[in-house]
């Protein structure tokens, strides 16, 4: 399960409805074209907590459909509703994901007991391991040293997708569970991250920039620093201008200029004015 994972996009429609062919091009393009080890899919970037439960499974099947056995799929099922997180675990179980992944419960306070039985709970029906998602910039959740220790306690507990800039954290779990799966979360540290020995990466900006982040992430695991550094800048320029222009949206028009239809996002995002529309083209120009 090491290696690199996109951060699945969806393709919508001006609905807001599911575009399958859509959705299965990006699959193409990311397995073809950025050639990366697998994806995770109904992640933030899947725009999964804008979507219904039938959406979120339409979606999981239609990757395993068009993916087969090509690359390694993790599916995220973490929903405030813990039956719905567990009956989408069971799902994808179903389906022959490799693994299962869940965001940290969000909106209310939540103490470490009720977070540790929310795993548990998704866990209990199932064989499928589990990866923590946490990024706390999002979900207000901040989890230490022990209560990840805790939590990786239950052996179906395999790691974390550590989305947070905190690389002190990140060398005590890695110094911790040599044996658990750490992913890096932020693509704009996958380098720093990669110099403290993570697994593997999940990001967004994968689905345009995958071939620059396999590098960074292989270059830094043989020593070659320097040679990482110089592509870590590129990806970063690459990633300021998108983040300024608008994340999700401006990856779905690069996307749209590589012959991809990647479709809109859903509501209550934005989509592009006619001015980000033309500077989402032109980064596809500089970089892809
Ligand atoms: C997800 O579930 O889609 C992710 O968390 C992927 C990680 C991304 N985080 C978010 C919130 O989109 O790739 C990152 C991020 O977009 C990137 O580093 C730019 O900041």
């Amino acid at each position: 399960m090491k290696g690199l994972y996109t951060a699945l996009m969806c393709s919508f429609d001006e609905q807001g409805n599911i575009n399958e062919q859509g959705l299965r091009e990006i699959v193409r393009y990311n397995i073809e074209v950025s050639e990366v080890d697998g994806l995770y899919v109904n992640g933030s970037t899947g725009e999964n907590f804008l979507i219904s439960t039938e959406q979120k499974k339409q979606i999981f099947e239609i990757v395993k459909d068009e993916v087969g056995d090509r690359v390694k799929l993790m599916a995220q099922v973490g929903s405030l509703n813990v039956d719905e997180a567990a009956e989408l675990a069971q799902f994808v179980t179903n389906l022959g994901y490799d693994a299962i992944s869940a965001v940290t419960p969000f909106y209310y306070k939540f103490d470490f007991e009720e977070i540790k039985d929310y795993y548990n709970t998704i866990l209990e029906g199932v064989d499928t391991k589990l990866i923590i998602y946490s990024i706390p910039a999002l979900t207000g959740v901040s989890m230490n040293l022990e209560q990840f220790g805790e939590l990786f306690e239950n052996e179906k507990i395999i790691g974390v997708k550590f989305t947070a800039p905190d690389f002190y954290l990140l060398e005590r779990l890695r110094h911790a569970y040599p044996d658990k799966l750490i992913y890096s979360g932020f693509d704009e540290m996958l380098l720093s991250a990669s110099v403290l020995n993570v697994d593997g990466a999940i990001g967004s900006t994968f689905n345009v920039n995958g071939k620059r982040a396999k590098q960074i992430f292989t270059l830094a695991q043989s020593g070659r620093i320097d040679e990482a550094r110089e592509i870590q800048k590129v990806t970063n320029d690459l990633i300021s201008e998108i983040l300024e222009n608008g994340l999700y949206q401006t990856i779905k028009e690069m996307l749209e200029t590589q012959g991809v239809h990647a479709g809109y996002v859903r509501k209550p995002m934005k989509r592009l004015s006619e001015e980000k529309l033309l500077k989402a083209r032109s980064i596809a120009e500089k970089y892809l």
